[in-house]
């Protein structure tokens, strides 16, 4: 890998045209909430997992200090041509670093400045963070000094991403030419594959399928949504969406996993599923999504260029979306990796999600946005460290979802809002869903708690997405019988 491509590792770190009908409510923007009561509150850590001081402050002056531009950084349309440099992530390590000791948090943001390490995941009580080979030396010195504790998770996270999405054997390339479509849970899929597979959904079982897009990405690739509905009248709606982040596959995978079952097995569904009618986007961010494929498996935005004359691209669609966009944990560089983008829905991903929600006729009840990695199912206020009033019902459902999980297949999630579990973060889909009055809003981290991160190995497509249908039946009890 050559020194670019290091810095490149360094520095990178959602049409029915029917008229709008008042079935959803905007909130108060500014309303003060009321104290949250049982569920956790955040610690003075906060944005220091996602955040730097310089991603955390909005003020105009940082992009005089953005990043040099050292970068690539390959573009769009060099995707189609087979020799895309990709990002090699040689000797790369991910630590796992206990914030619980003052002035961590400060180290980790410094060191996160100087571009020696850039963060993964993390919460109240430890930062993930991927230090890049060529400064290993550099930052296991600085954390001696410190006397900073951590270990390392992975320890080469290139051999990870080489062994993680083997292809196929030929019994299942054979299997995939007879079934009409090459979807399978048994490998992290292109966007071709899940669209094959939505498309052909959509003919087998028009009667209960259709598919549209709403939209296009910046390199207009279509934002493909598929719906499922038995056709009444009456029914309430539940939109979920995958693929935010291009480097969560887990997500879109899991997504796919409940079309499949929903619409294969619809005659032998529950009432609950049956009779609710079904928004699906599984991969919202299509541009990032082939951009981690084909060039830099750990990219995070989408593939939009930041400001003219810069070499820093993506804006993150998940600090994109106009409830309190720009306050806390976004960021106005465009070369963060929470860059929010120049202003709310600048971005024709988040603005097709807004387009088709506020447009369609349809009385959304919930809305589900999945993510990874960490096991967490989070509730509005994602912007800062308040709850809805309804926050008792949401931390009830989410703990019956988070059981039926458990129950399923053994894994833990914990329950709560963002802000409280993670960290404050404005401009996510969550919140602005919730804005408009959808009242069951959760993103769910999926799979896992840090061990592969967001590197998870094929074999856990299937364990994931079977546990998390078994919550998904949960919430559908909830939206049909509530
Ligand atoms: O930071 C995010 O966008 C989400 N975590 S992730 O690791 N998948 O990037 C959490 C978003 C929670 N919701 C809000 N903060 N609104
Ligand atoms: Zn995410």
């Amino acid at each position: 890998m050559g020194s670019r491509a290091h810095a490149v590792v360094l520095l990178l770190l959602a049409v029915v045209a029917v008229p709008s009908i008042a079935l959803i409510k905007e909130l108060e923007p500014g309303q003060v909430w009321p104290e949250r009561g049982s569920v956790k509150q955040p610690s003075d850590l906060i944005q220091n997992v996602t955040d730097t001081t310089e991603d955390a402050v909005p003020a105009e002056s940082e992009l005089e200090d953005a990043p040099p531009e050292e970068v690539l950084i390959t573009k769009a349309a060099d995707l189609t041509k087979n020799d895309v440099q990709k990002v090699d992530y040689s000797g790369a390590q991910v630590w796992k670093v206990p914030t619980d000791k003052t002035g961590v948090k400060n180290i980790i943001s410094r060191l996160r400045r100087r571009n020696l390490l850039s963060t993964w995941g993390g919460n109240q009580t430890y930062i993930d963070v991927l230090v890049k080979s060529n400064a290993i030396t550099n930052v296991t010195r600085i954390m001696k000094r410190e006397n900073i504790t951590y270990h390392v998770v992975i320890d080469d996270l290139q051999k990870r991403i080489d062994e993680e999405n083997p292809p196929l054997d030929q019994n299942e390339l054979e299997l995939q030419d007879r079934r009409g479509h090459r979807m399978t849970w048994k490998q992290y899929h292109r966007l071709a594959d899940i669209h094959g597979f939505m498309d052909y959904l959509a003919k087998t079982y028009p009667s209960i399928v259709s598919v549209q897009s709403i939209g296009k990405s910046f390199e207009g690739r279509d934002l493909k949504m598929l719906r499922i509905s038995n056709g009444k009248a009456g029914n309430k709606a539940v939109f979920i969406d995958g693929g935010i982040h291009a480097r969560e596959w887990i997500s879109p995978a899991t997504v796919t996993y409940f079309i499949n079952q929903f619409a294969e097995n619809f005659d032998v569904e529950s009432e609950d599923i049956k009779n609710i009618d079904w928004y699906f986007v599984p991969v919202l961010n299509p541009d990032g999504y082939e951009y981690t494929h084909m060039a830099d498996r750990l990219w995070r935005k989408n593939r939009k260029p930041g400001v003219v004359g810069r070499a820093c691209y993506g804006t993150d669609l998940n600090r994109n979306f106009g409830y309190r966009w720009g306050g806390k944990g976004a960021s106005n560089n465009p070369c963060s990796e929470i860059y929010r983008g120049s202003r709310a829905f600048s971005e024709p991903e988040t603005k097709a999600v807004s387009n088709f929600i506020k447009n369609i006729a349809s009385n959304f009840t919930a809305y589900l946005t999945y993510h990874s990695y960490g096991q967490y199912l989070l509730y509005p206020w994602g912007y800062d460290n308040v709850v809805p009033p309804d926050y008792e019902q949401l931390n009830l459902v989410g703990n019956n979802i988070a059981q039926a999980i458990q129950q399923t297949g053994g894994s833990q999630y914990s329950v709560g809002s963002s802000s409280g579990l993670l960290y404050p973060a404005a401009g996510g889909s969550d919140d602005w869903a919730k804005a408009q009055g959808i009242k069951y809003t959760y993103t769910i981290e999926l799979s896992d708690t840090g061990k592969y991160g967001f590197i998870l190995p094929t074999s856990y497509i299937e364990p994931v997405a079977r546990e998390n249908l078994a919550g998904l039946r949960v919430l559908a009890n909830v939206v049909h019988k509530g």
